[in-house]
C-alpha cells in the first residue's frame, strides 16, 4: 500500500519578503507540526521532504528597502523555488510547496510551467484566493510583491520578476481562474477584466452553491493538460482562519473549502500545489495550519467514508 497512490515532494519556502509583515516565514513550520508528512502517508502517498529553500533575513540588511533589494530577493528565492519545483514536477513527483508569503507562487507555478513544457504539455492555474493577486507594480496600493504574483505569470509586471521563467510568460490569463474573490483594488479590477481571467467572486458561490461554482471551473480549465493549484489561506473566511496576514471577511466555510477539494481530486485535475500565507503569529493555537493540512488530505484523495483497501 504505502506509496501505492504516488510520490509527493514536500518543499517550504519560508519566505516573507513579498509583503511588510512578519511571521508567514513560519509559515512551512506550522504546516510541518500540523502532520502534513504523516497525513499524505495515511493516503498512500510516498512523502519526500525536501526541506527549506534558503531565505534571506530582512533584519540583516540595512536602510529599508535601499535599492530594490526586497525585490531582488524574491526573484532570486524564486528562481531557486522554480529549479527544484521543474526538477520534482520532471522526475514525476506531485510537489507540494509550503509559503511563505504569495509571491513563492512565482516560484512554483514558472517551475510546474517548465516540467510541463518539456513534456509538450499546457499548465493551467486555480487560484483560491479572497484577493486577486493581479496588481502591478504601478497598480499596487502598497507595493507588496504578494499582491502582484498572478498579473506577473500572465507577464504583466516587474520585469525581473516576468522573467523568472524565461522570456515567455508561464500563463495565459485565459488559462487561470480565481474562487473566493472578495476584495480587489479598483485598478487591478481593470487589469484582471481586461486581461480576461476568470474570477469566481463569493457573490457567485453564495448564490449558485460552492459544487455549481466549482464545476463550472474545472469545465474552464478543460483544455489544459495540467493544473496548479495555488491556495491562499486568506481564501477562508477569518474565523475558520484567522492565521493570515490580510484577512477579510465573508470568506469560505470550513465545508465549502472541503468541497472544493473534494470536487477538485475527483475531477483529477491537479498536478502541484502551493499552500501560502499561513502566518503562525496572528494564528489561534495553530488552527490555521491544521485546517490547512487537512484541506490538503482532501484534495489528495481523503474520502469521509472510505475502507481501508
Ligand atoms: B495575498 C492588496 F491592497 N490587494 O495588493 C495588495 F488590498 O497574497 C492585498 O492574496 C494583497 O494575500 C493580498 O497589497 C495578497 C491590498
Ligand atoms: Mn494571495
Ligand atoms: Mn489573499
Ligand atoms: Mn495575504
Amino acid at each position: 500500500l504505502f506509496g501505492a497512490r504516488g510520490r509527493v515532494a514536500l518543499l517550504g519556502v519560508p519566505m516573507d519578503l513579498g509583503q511588510s509583515r512578519r511571521g508567514v516565514d513560519m509559515g512551512p513550520s506550522a504546516v510541518r507540526y500540523a502532520g502534513l508528512q504523516a497525513t499524505l502517508e495515511d493516503l498512500g502517498y510516498a512523502v519526500e521532504d525536501l526541506g527549506n529553500v534558503g531565505v534571506p533575513l530582512p533584519e540583516l540588511t540595512e536602510a529599508g528597502d535601499a535599492g530594490g533589494w526586497r525585490l531582488r530577493a524574491v526573484g532570486e528565492v524564486c528562481r531557486e523555488v522554480s529549479a527544484r519545483v521543474r526538477e520534482v514536477a520532471g522526475g514525476g513527483a506531485f510537489p507540494v510547496v509550503l509559503g511563505g508569503d504569495h509571491s513563492i507562487s512565482l516560484g512554483t507555478v514558472s517551475g510546474v510551467v517548465a516540467a510541463s513544457r518539456e513534456a509538450g504539455e499546457r499548465t493551467g492555474v486555480i487560484w483560491v484566493d479572497a484577493h486577486a493577486d493581479f496588481n502591478t507594480p504601478e497598480s499596487s496600493p502598497s507595493g507588496n510583491i504578494h499582491g502582484m504574483p498572478l498579473a506577473t505569470l500572465t507577464g504583466r509586471g516587474h520585469g525581473e520578476l516576468v522573467r523568472i521563467g524565461g522570456e515567455e510568460a508561464s500563463l495565459r490569463a485565459e488559462d487561470a481562474v480565481i474562487l473566493g474573490l472578495r476584495s480587489v483594488d479598483r485598478e487591478e479590477q481593470r487589469l484582471l477584466t481586461e486581461a480576461g481571467v476568470h474570477a469566481y467572486t463569493m457573490k457567485e458561490i453564495d448564490a449558485y452553491g460552492i459544487a455549481r461554482v466549482v464545476r463550472q471551473a474545472i469545465k474552464r480549465l478543460s483544455h489544459l493538460e495540467r493544473v496548479h493549484l495555488s491556495f491562499d489561506l486568506d481564501s477562508l473566511d477569518p474565523e475558520v482562519a484567522p492565521g493570515v496576514g490580510t484577512p477579510v471577511r465573508g470568506g469560505l466555510t470550513y465545508r465549502e473549502a472541503h468541497l472544493l477539494m473534494e470536487l477538485v481530486n475527483e475531477a483529477g485535475i491537479v498536478t502541484s500545489l502551493d499552500v501560502v500565507e499561513v502566518n503562525p503569529i496572528l494564528d489561534s493555537r495553530n488552527a490555521t495550519a491544521e485546517v490547512a493540512v487537512e484541506l490538503v488530505a482532501s484534495l489528495m484523495g481523503r474520502r469521509i467514508l472510505a475502507l481501508p483497501e
